[in-house]
């Protein structure tokens, strides 16, 4: 079925249906979306969640009683919809103040007040129920060479997540945070550009069991990374806490295509490791209705995304579950990986001792190219 429902756990984030088309060459094309329309809109699409920054709801700079006052028609919406907020993040971008990041500014006031600003969002988050707090650092960067001490914004960068997780933990929030990796835009060269940059990143956190990631299709694939790839490494160490789901021609701009709109292949693999690689957070839409759309456009756009996941899930368990895929499995030797190399009691002597061939070993073919076929036929309809 192609019909989305609640179970199926899609979120968007209120700036994706809300974005009104503001980019580097033109102004807006779409009205403000109200944040509480977007919820009933996206409860009545089918969607389970939405996330949002701090500043898609209250503007910068809200005393509390402004922010409970922005907050207050957009709760009565969740609750009327039963809409979840799985996930909450802060703008760490968009006002002048962070014009060199907020975490890794140089400006050590600004550093102060960013820290703060996330806390801030971090008891929302916890009121609201949120199990993530993304944290996507698209300002913490430089254009140029000696303006950044990239070693000392790593240890700033590790200064903020070690006081929040603290905070965290203090005020027993049960709330894990997510690391969105980005190579670059808006800054020239963005810090922990990929996921294997934040992974490597994470191991050095004081609460590192509480840190994770939070991959983006089209951020992977502006680096001509396998997004694929990178979710199953993340999975593999633990790490994958939430994932943000668009699409992407190959490396250019963040295009925040809809979902399946881009690089489709990829999209495939995505929705294969997404569903059976053991990931169980919400799938979550963060794209960009382009430009072209009115608000008809804009709604189309984000059931296009989930259409599109459910029409890949579909595809991806057809492949699972078909007869002849499975043989070609077996024939690719995809199996075999999963054993360990060694046995328990085998050593590098036991190799040493063994009669192999390596010319005999060299004609065996790998038989991927069949089995790639078959996933292929899958993906575009024929089986
Ligand atoms: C930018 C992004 C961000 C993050 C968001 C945190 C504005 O390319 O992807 O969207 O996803 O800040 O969730
Ligand atoms: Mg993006
Ligand atoms: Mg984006
Ligand atoms: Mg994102």
């Amino acid at each position: 079925d192609i019909t989305p429902t609640p179970e199926d756990k899609f979120s968007f984030g209120l700036w994706t249906v809300g974005w009104q088309g503001v980019d580097v060459f033109g102004g807006a094309v779409r009205p403000v979306l109200d944040p509480a329309e977007a919820v009933h809109k996206l409860s009545e699409l089918g969607a389970y969640g939405i996330t949002f920054h701090d500043n898609d709801v209250f503007p910068f700079g809200s005393s509390a009683a402004e922010r409970d006052a922005h907050l207050k028609p957009f709760r009565a919406a969740l609750e009327e919809t039963g809409l979840a907020v799985p996930m909450v993040t802060t703008n760490l971008f968009s006002h002048p103040v962070f014009r060199d990041g907020g975490f890794t500014n140089n400006d050590r006031d600004v550093r102060r007040f960013a820290i703060r600003k996330a806390a801030d969002q971090l008891d929302l988050a916890a009121e609201l129920g949120a199990e993530t707090f993304v944290a996507w650092g698209g300002r913490e960067g430089a254009e140029s060479g000696a303006a950044k001490d990239v070693r000392a914004a790593l240890a700033r960068y590790k200064e903020a997540f070690d006081i929040l997780g603290s905070y965290a933990i203090e005020q027993g929030y049960d709330i894990r945070f997510a690391i969105e990796p980005k190579p670059n835009e808006p800054r020239g060269d963005i810090l922990l550009p990929t996921i294997g940059h934040a992974l490597a990143f994470i191991n050095e956190l004081e609460h590192s069991d509480r840190v994770g990631l939070n991959p983006e299709v089209g951020h992977e694939e502006m680096a001509g990374l396998n997004y694929a790839h990178g979710l199953a490494q993340a999975l593999w160490h633990g790490k994958l806490f939430h994932a943000d789901l668009n699409g992407q021609n190959g490396p250019r701009f963040d295009q925040d295509l809809r979902f399946g709109a881009g690089n489709a292949r990829g999209a495939f693999w995505t929705v294969d490791i997404l569903e059976h690689g053991g990931y169980e957070g919400p799938r979550h839409f963060d794209f960009k209705p382009p430009r072209t759309e009115d608000m008809d456009g804009v709604w189309a756009s984000a059931a296009g995304c989930m259409t599109n996941y459910l029409v890949l899930r579909n595809k991806v368990r057809a492949f699972r579950a078909d007869p002849e895929v499975q043989q070609a499995l077996a024939d690719a030797r995809v199996e075999e990986l999963a054993q360990p190399t060694l046995s328990k009691d085998e050593t590098i002597a036991t190799l040493r001792a063994e009669d192999f061939d390596p010319d005999e070993a060299g004609r065996r073919g790998m038989a991927f190219e069949h089995l790639d076929q078959l996933a292929l036929e899958h993906l575009y309809g024929v089986r």
